[in-house]
């Protein structure tokens, strides 16, 4: 099983897509294992994308991921970072697959509604960053054995 990192960012929240994005994670069979909502602070969204730091659009993005609240969530599963790129979409909405969460609610790469690690080390380093290990839940989903082989 694997872990990743997801945020619904300011745009999804203040869009109502919270339920939205939450159902399609829960409906794939992917668990939720930790989650919650804040404002995130500058200095941790500055750490959070540090790759990004000597883009253009860095200010951009940092002052805007800093807006208002946002929902993270630690997403567990068979092959989890891989599935969720799949399931939130390309980057840019405009060339996002339809059935994608980009694809089906965004137009803007600067409000692409939500976030999830590119890698399994990308994923470590940002679970780090936005959670502690006592908001880590384990459990098992009841469905477990139907989901997987
Ligand atoms: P990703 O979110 O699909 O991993 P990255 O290339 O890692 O995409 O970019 C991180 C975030 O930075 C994007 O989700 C988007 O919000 C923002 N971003 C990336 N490229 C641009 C751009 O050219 N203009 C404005 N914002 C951008
Ligand atoms: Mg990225």
């Amino acid at each position: 099983m694997q872990q990743t990192y997801i945020m619904i960012k300011p745009d999804g929240v203040q869009r109502g897509l919270i339920g939205e994005v939450i159902s399609r994670i829960e409906k794939r069979g992917l668990k939720i294992t930790a989650m919650k909502m804040h404002t995130l602070e500058k200095e941790i969204a500055r750490s959070h994308y540090a790759e990004h730091e000597s883009k253009g659009f860095f200010g951009s993005l940092i002052d805007f991921i800093t807006s208002g609240p946002s929902v993270s969530m630690i997403i567990e599963g068979g092959n989890a970072v891989t599935v969720m790129r799949g399931i939130n979409g390309a980057t840019n909405p405009q060339e996002a697959a339809i059935g994608t969460i980009r694809g089906d609610f965004g137009l803007d790469t600067g409000r692409n509604i939500v976030h999830a690690s590119d890698s399994v080390e990308s994923a470590k380093r940002e679970i780090a960053i936005h959670f502690k290990e006592s908001d880590h839940s384990e459990y098992k989903r009841i469905d477990e054995q139907w989901l997987y082989e």
